[in-house]
Order: structure tokens, then sequence, then C-alpha cells
């Protein structure tokens, strides 16, 4: 989100009159990031989130997703709409402290992908704080992982245009049939977590 803060002034033959009463408006950052396509796995289809994502869930809430008609969904985070986004109203979604099932954003794949690299943007495409993030993974035998921040690389990158978007590299490549991840501010500031779009990539050498 923006915050604007306007006021409006009046010029007559007296002169310029005093500011008039401030109000803040916020709009929707109509102009999201531009996340890397490269190896991506979840490309839109036919204007649709990609059938490599055969579920999605959280526990918070979407806004402005026409996609999640259901409770529960996250079908807003991966259909590259930029005004579409999931929120929660924590400081921590699970990125710092234990992440339990509910936190976070989920997604199932159509199969195992080998993948080290998730790229995101929040509902801003702006530097709102985001520091920390934590993954549980499981392979297609349902057996999981959980890989506590400390192990994960969590970098601010900026697109062409200055907008910024966070790129999450695991310790190493996993063959991952559904992916779990949580994400907290640094210091408790704030108390807010956007994700307005996710990519996943196929793990590459060269990301
Ligand atoms: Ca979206």
């Amino acid at each position: 989100m923006t915050e604007y803060t306007v006021y409006v002034t009046g010029v007559n033959e007296l002169g310029e009159s005093g500011p008039s009463l401030l109000a803040a408006a916020t709009t929707t950052d109509l102009y999201p990031a531009v996340m890397p396509k490269y190896k991506m796995i979840n490309p839109l289809e036919n204007g649709k989130p990609s059938s490599h994502i055969v579920s999605t869930a959280q526990n918070g809430r979407m806004e402005s997703s026409a996609l999640d008609v259901s409770a529960g969904t996250a079908w807003g985070t991966v259909d590259q709409d930029g005004a579409s986004y999931y929120v929660k109203g924590s400081w921590d979604d699970g990125g710092f402290n234990y992440m339990g099932l509910k936190h976070g954003l989920t997604f199932e794949f159509d199969q195992a992908y080998k993948l080290d690299t998730i790229a995101f943007h929040d509902v801003t495409s702006q530097d709102t704080g985001i520091f920390f993030a934590q993954v549980r993974w499981w392979d297609e035998a349902g057996k999981e992982e959980y890989i506590t921040y400390g192990r994960i690389s969590l970098q601010k990158k900026r697109d062409s245009g200055n907008r910024l978007y966070y790129v999450l590299k695991l310790p190493q490549p996993v063959n991952a049939k559904k992916i779990q991840f949580g994400l907290a501010r640094y210091a408790a500031q704030g108390n807010q977590i956007t994700v307005s779009e996710v990519y996943f990539y196929h793990y590459d050498t060269l990301l």
C-alpha cells in the first residue's frame, strides 16, 4: 500500500488560504515488482494459475482475490495479479518462532519438483521489512523436513523499476511435492505480512 497525504489550498484575491484538513488516502500498488520468469514452475496457463499447483492453503485472509471463493485457499498468490494478495495480521507468520501447519502459505504440486528458489513480493512491492522465512516441505511419500530461518537465505532484490521482491533460497535443492513457507519481520516491527505473488523455480545452478 502507498499512503499519500493530500491537502488543498484555495487562492483568491486575498492570497492563498491555509491548508485544509489533512486527508490520508491509501491505494493498492498497481505496479507490482517484475520477478524473473526463467525456469518458473508456475507460469499462468490461459490466464489461470498453473496446473502444476493442485492446491493452495492459508489461514489468514485473501484480499481482492476473485479466485479464492472458498475459505482457506490462496490462489490469489499465484494468479499474477498484483492486486490480489494474502494477508496475516502478525509480525511473525511462522518465519521466526515455530511455524505450525496453519502459518504462512502452503502449495501442493502435481508432482515432486526439484527446487531451491522461491521468489515473492508483497502487496506494496516495496521494502516492508520482511526478514525471516521458514520452510516445511514434503516429498512424494509425505515425509517432511522443517527448515529453520537460520538455514534459509532471504534476499531483497529490485526490478528495473526499483520495485522490491524477495528471493528465498533453501540450503540445498529438495524434491518437493508440497511446500509451506512462513515469513516474519525483523524485531517484531509492524503487524502485518502480505504476499501478493509467489514464483517457484526449477532447480538450476544459474539461479
Ligand atoms: Ca496476486
